[in-house]
């Protein structure tokens, strides 16, 4: 997987966030001369399969590389996460690495890090913050990107079709980076033709059960609905339940694509009942142990690092499902 991901330097941003303040004086273990590194880590929560395996991936790297691990899980709410944040500068850590829910309202904790020479690297999610000096680096996918795969794919399906094509979008969680950056993403390219019309959107707050009751008020509302993009398989795969149970055939009556590729997720484009998703890697874990061993000794890193990721046609998740890690 590690092959997978590369280390992308963003020319420009970089040098304004590599050196300077922050560093790994303020932690309680490497200051305390041991070389052992703590870190606090606030999850998002666990809302699909694919926190799961990042959780997974963040706590077995965090042991591979010897580093003392304090997680918690937000359960899908800031609050929460700002106060894992302080009680982890309570604790001097050395390091605090989040995935930050939502993108805006971090400042105040951020600055309260900073403050205590804490470094902070943003994991999988991005903050708005203007200040870019409040973290050492982003380390995540591209989400936008992986909008404009999803409708790069939806244009070529459906090129030759001269009828208006009707979709329907559920959103992941409102306010979050994956959420903002897909739909924009997805829209800049469908948006580029005017046969392709977004009929319906809303959150399914990237879960399972969400994804299910919003879809089956979807389906009541609109009768001609053609194609469903969800933000995560999670709530592509609830989707399905509700096509289903109304009566219409996924994959067939209702072309789906999703985003993430875990295994439930790449099952169900195998068995035809997804037509295309686009890959999200969850494991960020070793990575994010190499650039916190990095920001704790105020070695320079670069402001952003983007994993490289994939796309999946039916075909293609048949081949790759059985060596799946997730
Ligand atoms: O796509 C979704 C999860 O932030 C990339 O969060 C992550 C997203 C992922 O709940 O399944």
């Amino acid at each position: 997987m590690l092959k997978r991901i590369s280390m992308l330097v963003v020319a420009g941003l970089a040098a304004a966030t590599l050196t300077g303040c922050g560093g790994g004086g303020g932690g309680s273990g490497s200051g305390g001369g041991d070389g052992s590194i703590t870190m606090g880590f606030s999850q998002v929560g666990a809302e699909s399969g694919w926190r799961t395996a990042n959780t997974k991936s963040v706590q077995e790297s965090a042991k591979a590389a010897g580093i003392t691990l304090k997680f918690s899980d937000a359960q899908q709410k800031q609050e929460n996460q700002i106060k894992a944040i302080r009680s982890y500068i309570q604790q001097k850590v050395d390091v605090i690495a989040f995935s930050p829910v939502v993108e805006s309202g971090w400042d105040t904790v951020l600055k309260e890090a900073k403050n205590a020479k804490i470094p902070v690297i943003l994991t999988d999610r991005a903050v708005d913050s203007k200040d870019t000096s409040l973290y050492k680096t982003f380390l995540g996918s591209d989400f936008v990107e992986e909008g404009r795969k999803a409708g790069k794919w939806l244009v070529e399906q459906y090129k030759d079709a001269k009828d208006p094509v009707n979709i329907v979008e559920l959103q992941g969680t409102t306010g979050s980076a994956p959420a903002n950056d897909r739909k924009a993403g997805f829209q800049e390219v469908v948006g580029a033709d005017p046969k392709f019309r977004i009929v319906a959107s809303q959150t399914g707050d990237f879960t399972r059960a969400k994804g299910k009751e919003v879809m089956e008020a979807f389906l009541k509302a609109n009768p001609d609905i053609d194609v469903l993009y969800a933000h995560n398989d999670d709530m592509g795969l609830g989707a399905i339940e509700a096509i289903e149970g109304a009566g219409k055939v996924p994959g067939k009556d209702i072309k789906i694509i999703t985003v993430d590729a875990v295994h439930d997720g790449m099952q169900a484009l195998a068995d035809g009942k997804i037509n295309y998703i686009v890959e999200c890697s969850p494991l960020l874990g070793p990575q994010l142990m190499d650039l916190a061993k990095k920001v704790v000794k105020n070695e320079s890193v670069p402001a952003r690092v983007v994993t490289e990721e994939t796309t999946f046609t039916q075909e293609q998740a048949k081949t790759a499902l059985p060596s799946r890690k997730y």
